[in-house]
């Protein structure tokens, strides 16, 4: 397994593609800074193919959302930092219709339809954690179709800046190559961009508000219009709004918990944010969370930390989920990570994986997992997830 049988088997999906010679695609893409990064990525290349593509972000592969996606005949569909982990359940509601590419990360389902095609770089002997981004995934297969396409090398080092290890292997082949084509500068910890006048840990940080804050109101197609042409003022003014708008939910939501403490059971320790998040992308719940699990004053060290908040039914560009969802955010105090690590306490995942099994979807890693569930189901996932832990 190694990076040339991923560079042959992208070129027998080019082939597929220049077979069935789509007009337009469709692009679905995840609403963090890498998926943002990875739609700009494939966009921008598919354009140059001559193929119009639409770009539809999505926190979540909701199932409804997908079976409806796949019902219609004949489409070219792209998946872009999103994908890999359902590619079982693409493969079922695509039966054959439409060519699939994915392009992504997180860890891998086989396809079950030969019209699906996923091309993460784990099942080619890389690790999605540390090794490379969706958008390098993106990168390199948007190189493989035109190597023209060597200027968008500065998304994938934008959509890697999520992996906290810094860029290692694949990415490290990527950095070299952007600065050989004078795509990037080296500048201090990060590197410039020149074409667009902005750093890459910058416009990292802008699109993570962009996609996850601003996901109901147009923040993913003001980031990925942000890869290519570089940050506006009008741009730059949304940000701050999004901004100042999360700290303020931020500081109620504090406020609240320091008056009513949080719940517990035997081993977890939960809150439900309801509707305080209302308008922004549920994605902040897990930020909030991440950011709890700091506050040794108002947090248990030896309990899960565990989030609720409710998810709107609207869809941007799709319509309304017929089902309430409620999201569920993990988060592992410090001093249970080693416990974690040997083995003696499930991972964030995993728990969370088995405790919604039937009535949710779970991604995640070890010390940080989410999962969206029927709104019916909290008490039920807290019920499971304490015998899990029993
Ligand atoms: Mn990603």
């Amino acid at each position: 397994m190694s990076f040339k049988e991923f560079n042959q088997h992208a070129n027998k999906v080019i082939a597929l593609i220049e077979k069935e010679a789509p007009s337009e695609a469709i692009i679905v893409h995840h609403d963090d800074a890498d998926g943002l990064c990875s739609a700009a990525v494939m966009l921008k290349a598919l354009e140059r193919e001559g193929i119009n593509a639409k770009t539809f972000c999505l926190e979540k592969v909701y199932m409804e959302v997908i079976a409806d996606l796949h019902s219609k005949e004949s489409q070219t569909i792209f998946y872009v930092d999103i994908g890999s982990s359902h590619a079982d359940a693409i493969s079922e509601f695509n039966k054959g219709r439409n060519l699939t590419v994915i392009l992504d990360h997180h860890d891998p389902k086989p396809p079950k339809d030969p019209k699906v095609l996923d091309l993460n770089l784990e099942n080619f002997g890389f690790k999605g954690e540390t090794d490379f981004s969706g958008a390098t995934c993106c990168y390199l297969f948007a190189k493989a179709l035109n190597e023209e396409n060597i200027d968008l090398s500065y998304l994938a080092l934008v959509g890697s800046s999520e992996i906290p290890e810094g860029f290692k292997s694949i990415n490290a082949m990527v950095v070299e190559e952007a600065i050989k084509a004078g795509v990037v500068h080296k500048k201090g910890k990060t590197f410039e961009i020149p074409k667009l006048g902005v750093k890459v840990d910058s416009l990292f940080s802008s699109l993570q508000i962009l996609g996850a804050v601003g996901y109901y109101e147009g923040g993913p197609d003001l980031g990925i219009k942000a890869c290519l042409e570089g940050i506006d003022a009008a741009v730059d003014e949304k940000i701050a709004v999004l901004e100042e708008r999360r700290k303020e939910a931020n500081r109620r939501l504090l406020g609240r918990l320091y008056r009513e403490r949080l719940k517990e059971t035997a081993h977890i320790q939960w809150f439900d944010a309801e509707d305080m998040y209302a308008g922004m992308g549920t994605k902040v719940i897990g930020q909030f969370c991440s950011f709890l699990s700091y506050q040794t004053r108002l947090i248990k060290p030896d309990k899960y930390l565990l989030g609720f908040v409710n998810v709107p039914q609207e869809i941007p560009k799709w319509g309304k989920l017929k089902e309430t969802y409620v999201k569920a955010s993990v988060r592992v105090p410090r001093p249970m990570q080693k416990m974690i690590d040997n083995g003696k306490l499930p991972g964030a995942v995993n728990l969370l994986d088995k405790a919604t099994k039937e009535f949710g979807i779970a991604d995640g890693h070890q010390y940080a997992a989410n999962a969206v569930l029927h709104a019916n189901k909290k008490m039920e996932l807290l019920n499971r997830a304490e015998k899990l832990l029993q």
